[in-house]
């Protein structure tokens, strides 16, 4: 939306990447408005109507002409349908060649239909439609040539979910883009158009479920009153395609049902999860299912009665089967109890339950083994539990990667996760032999799983933007369409997002991509280089407090995970140490066992090494760790250079905020570097070499800084 304040004209980001406006290239607007003469949209259900108004919507915004429905084909039509309500869709595109489509595949393609030419866009369902729409925009809205257009596209994970760290009393637990958009208190009888907005969005981009709790969950969201508001979300959201799923409390028989226990082998504790899931479907009959975290960080589960968690896991997915809903049971657990590695709990956890869950449960893993840090090794979970299906969990929220203010692109950190190599030796791949990507581990290709998913935790809140940052939008429309497509690229996934979020201006493209492709290793150089983790503020985990030694838990304890001590720093995870490495393949941790041959990217996670030690560089560790620092801060004060020379391509509003944004950065850029090289030279008693500007505070001052309010922490 554009809104005026004063004679001011202002871009505020509501529209996202749907922008629709004019294309600009005079001479493909040309082609595209004598290419596109009409439309004949099939069906009548919500979602056809749906398909209509995008349509009409999105071709009047970038040609600048009313595209009629029509009845009879003229060249230049666009005909999407499916076969069964579009009998065109049925002459162009035989029986067999759609059924390779699946329910969410889509095929366009130009055609001939009695000597007309047409645009055709096709699918198995009308959602599936509908995405081929949202593509075919995205050619237009990309400047794309339409004249021989024949694309297959099927998505690789069949669940591609948002998980809403949401809680009922609309705070977002990190959460950084204003309050929760769902408005509970109006729910059910007032429907915000942001709903509507957002389902679009997210169909856009091939999301096709909503997790709409927070996994800390509240119990009340089962209960009678707050299931009519999740039916009315989810009426919204289901003709675009979108299921709507819950976190479950493991302890909502006691809470709210009035028994005596949870566990999860008592008869009335399983009769009671029934009835609720029987409730549930009465209210939303597609109901996706729960989501659970359970025995992790204080929440209640299975463990509290001496049962598994597969015991626990599966008594909701019992449940929930006889409607078709699923349990993703989240890895995410470790214990202060648990005298070892904390990044070795889960493993330890699940990998000796492979097999003993239903057929409806998915396991909900991290991509690194700890905790979202800027920069993890993939968790070893993933190819560790063939009888499993393992879902991949994003953090599309930047809560360790510059939360609020920070201009970070995670395609690139999602990327590396997804094509790392787990050499688990899936179904076909010869022993030892490459190839056994985590991509391939979660969409279920390399296990035969029978459902696969991706979860993203939301970066989306009530902010006019949606996502505060500007740039945050891009990491919302990256994971989505990584879950869609996860061999997509980076760059292609960012050129996209540029094109449709700003202007199809090459000089922008190619300088805000080269900005967007580097900015995670940016932002890693300046906060946790080398393998570094965990090392932010407690609670909050706003900026650096690497010093902290008194956290509730030992393993919440930034001093646990560096270990920086006068020899060294860094966590011996070899043999030597926690031998969290015996957990990965003999090939992977063959690459990561040797320190000389460790790659510089995980030295620290995996091993303790001397201050004095030779890196590949030639410098000392120590130095080594003041070049990364200063080098991450030099590459983002470059990007405040870069950004200041885009003014003439972006309109004033986010140049603007972009710019006060980068200057935020760069100060916190300082910030981490300084605090982190002063605390730690306490240890190597080295110099900051010279030539390198000083520190222009002390550490105590570093220390004595604090954020009470900082955002997202409940
Ligand atoms: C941590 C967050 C915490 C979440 C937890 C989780 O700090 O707020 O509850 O992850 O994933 O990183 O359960």
């Amino acid at each position: 939306m554009l809104i005026i304040t004063g004679c001011l004209l202002a871009e505020d980001g509501y529209r996202l990447w749907l922008r629709y406006d004019a294309v600009s290239d005079k001479a493909l607007l040309t082609k595209y408005k004598t290419g596109i003469n009409g439309m004949i949209a099939g069906g009548n259900s919500a979602t056809a109507v749906i398909i209509k108004e995008e349509l009409q919507n999105g071709l009047k915004g970038l040609l600048g002409k009313n595209i009629a429905s029509l009845t009879n084909i003229v060249d230049g039509t666009i005909v999407a349908g499916t076969a069964e309500s579009l009998a065109v869709i049925g002459t162009i595109f035989p029986l067999f060649e759609l059924e390779k489509l699946g329910k969410e595949g889509f095929f366009i393609t130009t055609s001939r239909f009695n000597g007309k030419k047409v645009i055709a866009i096709a699918g198995n369902t009308d959602v599936a439609v509908l995405y081929g729409v949202f593509h075919f925009l995205r050619l237009l809205q990309t400047q794309q040539p339409i004249d021989k257009l024949n694309i297959v596209s099927i998505p690789k994970i069949q669940n591609r979910i948002l998980n809403h760290w949401d809680n009922l009393n609309r705070t977002v637990e990190r959460g950084y883009a204003g309050s929760s958009i769902w408005d509970w208190h109006k729910l059910p009888g007032y429907i915000d158009q942001r709903y509507i907005d957002y389902a679009k969005a997210n169909a856009s981009i091939g999301i096709n479920g909503t997790v709409l709790t927070n996994v800390n969950a509240n119990a009340l969201v089962l209960t009678k009153m707050y299931l009519e508001k999740v039916a009315a979300l989810a009426n919204v959201f289901r003709p675009y395609g979108i299921k709507v799923y819950l976190t479950a409390r493991f302890s909502a028989p006691v809470e709210t049902g009035g028994l005596k226990t949870a566990d999860p082998l008592d008869t009335q504790v399983r009769e009671w999860w029934k009835k609720k899931a029987d409730e549930i479907y009465q209210y939303i009959p597609d109901f996706g299912g729960f989501l659970v975290k359970a025995n992790s960080e204080g929440q209640p589960g299975p463990q509290n009665y001496k049962r598994t968690h597969a015991d626990g896991a599966n008594m909701l997915a019992d449940a929930v089967a006889p409607h078709g809903g699923m349990v993703m049971w989240r890895a995410f657990v470790y214990s202060n109890e648990t005298p070892d590695d904390r990044s070795k709990q889960a493993y330890s956890e699940f990998k000796p339950l492979d097999g003993q869950f239903r057929k409806n449960v998915l396991l909900q893993v991290k991509n690194g083994p700890l905790d979202f840090q800027p920069r993890e090794p993939f968790h070893p979970l993933f190819g560790a539990m063939p009888q499993t299906p393992l879902m991949m969990e994003f953090q599309v929220t930047q809560e360790y990667l510059g939360q609020a203010t920070s201009l970070v692109y995670l395609s690139t950190m999602f990327k590396e996760a997804l094509d790392a190599d787990t050499y688990s030796k899936g179904k076909g791949l010869p022993a030892g032999q490459a190839g056994s990507t985590v991509a391939k581990v979660v969409d279920g290709s390399l296990d035969n799983y029978s459902i696969s998913a991706m979860a993203g935790v939301a970066n989306i809140g009530s902010d006019r933007n949606w996502t505060g940052h500007p740039f945050a939008q891009a990491n919302w429309y990256a994971y989505g369409r990584l879950a869609w497509d996860h061999d997509l690229t980076s760059s292609q996934i960012a050129d996209e997002w540029i094109r449709q979020t700003f202007t199809n201006e090459k000089t922008y493209i190619t300088a805000v991509k080269r900005i967007m492709m580097s900015s995670h290793e940016t932002l890693v150089n300046y906060m946790t280089p080398l393998g570094l983790n965990h090392i932010m503020g407690t609670g909050h985990h706003y900026g650096p407090a690497p010093w902290v030694s008194n956290a509730g838990r030992a393993d919440w304890n930034p001093v646990y995970f560096h270990k920086a001590d006068s020899i060294g720093i860094g966590f011996d995870r070899t043999a030597t140490g926690s031998n969290a490495l015996s957990q990965y393949a003999k090939e992977v941790s063959d690459q990561w066992k040797d320190i000389n041959n460790c790659p510089d990217e995980y030295l620290l996670w995996f091993h303790h090494v001397k201050w004095d030690y030779k890196m590949r560089s030639g410098r000392t560790l120590w130095n080594e760790l003041c070049y990364k620092y200063y080098s991450g801060v030099d590459s983002i004060r470059a990007v405040q250079h870069q950004w200041n020379k885009l003014e003439k391509y972006v309109d004033k509003a986010r140049f603007e905020q972009v710019k006060m944004l980068l200057a935020i950065q760069v100060k916190e850029a300082i910030w981490w570097r300084n605090a982190c090289l002063l605390y730690f030279q306490t240890f190597s008693q080295m110099p900051i070499p010279a030539g390198y500007e000083k520190p222009d505070q002390t550490l105590e001052y570093y220390k004595g800084l604090s954020f009470p309010y900082a955002p997202g922490n409940g």
